[in-house]
């Protein structure tokens, strides 16, 4: 048998090392996703340990004040010693709600430790790094960070700029309408697509609406069980701790009888700080007053808001007025769009009221994902330069 150089040997042990790394960090991001539901203002994170090749645990992130994912995969065996940790994000050495992952990592004999992000928090942010290097682990960093960094975009973004990642969800016709002339719209598009919707609720932080569509569909934004990509397990984590509502309500025209202010789930109500608050709302009701300004209130210091009280995941559900204040004023970071295979015709409503005068002012995306969800087209953009 012909033996190859050393630097060939070293090379090739390089590479199935680095694939190995790759497939345990997609299984790590995998996990990881399970906490989506109820991880905030935490980040989602995934950690899969493992010795020879084999998976011994792996474990997600749990609500504030309990586990980090590195303590939950910990939690499920007697023996880690020699064996590698894959984590999404780097593992934490401050003492929070909870107590510092790494020491945890070293005290059960972790020997190599595999991450994709760095942690942007300013109380970790490399400490996590340096204090398992300092303890003669081996660490590893950047594997499938560009997808690991994608999953947990919410909260980077909060962390960099004041709030998370803002999707609005659209469900249209093929000719781009979302309610007919008479303000008709259900169902534009079908049951799957509806459900679908559902599973992107409970993976959200807080649904924003407008007080218009409050008021002409008398919405509730609640979670609603149903058959989607979630599994039973996610669902009872997402209703343990539902996704909040909030509710751009300049003028404070909701009333306590509106679906949206109905059971106990934490609802926030923007209003202009001159705006005379209703004083029978229940106690899962706060509002949130802001300074008025010509066209109703600060969008981007509603997000800031809601970024203070720890959403990453922003989901906007709105009619195309407040959809268009926010195309106009270039806050939206993902569009989640349905389009179902009709034509609504020339005087049914657009779904946003934004305007542009030539082509080239129109904004331009990035698609990033489409599906077939039962009927109806599920199609994904980006801004072009965030893709
Ligand atoms: C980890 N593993 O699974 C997550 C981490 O308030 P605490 O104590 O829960 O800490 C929150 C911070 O911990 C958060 O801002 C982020 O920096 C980090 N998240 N770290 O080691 C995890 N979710
Ligand atoms: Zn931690």
């Amino acid at each position: 048998m012909t033996r190859l150089p050393r630097s060939k040997q070293i090379l090739r042990a390089d590479i199935a090392m680095r694939h190995s790394d790759e497939k345990w960090m997609a299984e790590a991001i995998k996990v990881g996703r399970q906490a989506r539901v109820w991880s905030a203002p935490n980040p989602a994170v995934g950690c899969v340990i493992v010795r020879d090749d084999a998976l011994l645990a792996a474990g997600f992130t749990h609500p504030t004040g309990q586990q980090h994912a590195e303590i939950h995969a910990l939690s499920q065996i007697d023996d880690a010693v020699g064996a590698t940790a894959y984590v999404t994000l780097e593992p934490c050495s401050h003492t929070g709600h909870t107590g510092p992952c790494v020491d945890a990592l070293i005290g059960a004999g972790i020997v190599r430790v595999v991450l994709s992000c760095v942690d942007p928090d300013p109380r970790v942010a490399g400490k996590g790094v340096a204090k398992l290097e300092s303890a003669g682990i081996d660490v590893t960093t950047g594997v499938l960070e560009a997808q690991a960094h994608d999953e947990l975009k919410g909260f980077f973004l909060r962390l960099s700029r004041g709030w998370g990642r803002v999707t609005v969800k659209m469900a249209i016709s093929a000719d781009g309408r979302s309610a007919m002339a008479s303000g008709e719209s259900q169902w534009i598009t079908g049951a799957a697509a509806r459900a679908d919707v559902q599973a992107w609720r409970a993976e959200s932080d807080v649904i924003l609406t407008g007080s218009g569509t409050v008021m002409a569909d008398d919405c509730a934004l609640t979670l609603r069980q149903c058959e989607n990509r979630l599994s039973e397990a996610d669902w009872q984590r997402a209703l343990a701790k539902p996704t909040a509502r909030a509710v751009v309500d300049s003028s404070a025209t909701i009333t306590h009888d509106a679906k949206v202010v109905s059971g106990d789930t934490p609802t926030f109500l923007f209003v202009r700080s001159d705006a005379q608050a209703s004083t029978d709302m229940p106690s899962s009701v706060s509002y949130i007053p802001l300074d008025a300004q010509e066209k109703g209130v600060d969008l981007k210091a509603v997000f800031k808001l809601l970024g203070d009280k720890g959403a990453n995941e922003i989901l906007v559900e709105a009619g195309p007025t407040l959809v268009g204040a926010l195309q106009q004023a270039d806050l939206i970071d993902r569009w989640l769009i349905y389009m179902a295979p009709t034509m609504l015709g020339a005087d049914a409503r657009p779904a946003h009221a934004a305007v542009f005068k030539k082509l080239s002012d129109a904004p331009r995306y990035s698609v990033t994902g489409h599906e077939l969800i039962g009927d109806d087209l599920r199609i994904i953009m980006r801004a072009a330069q965030d893709s």
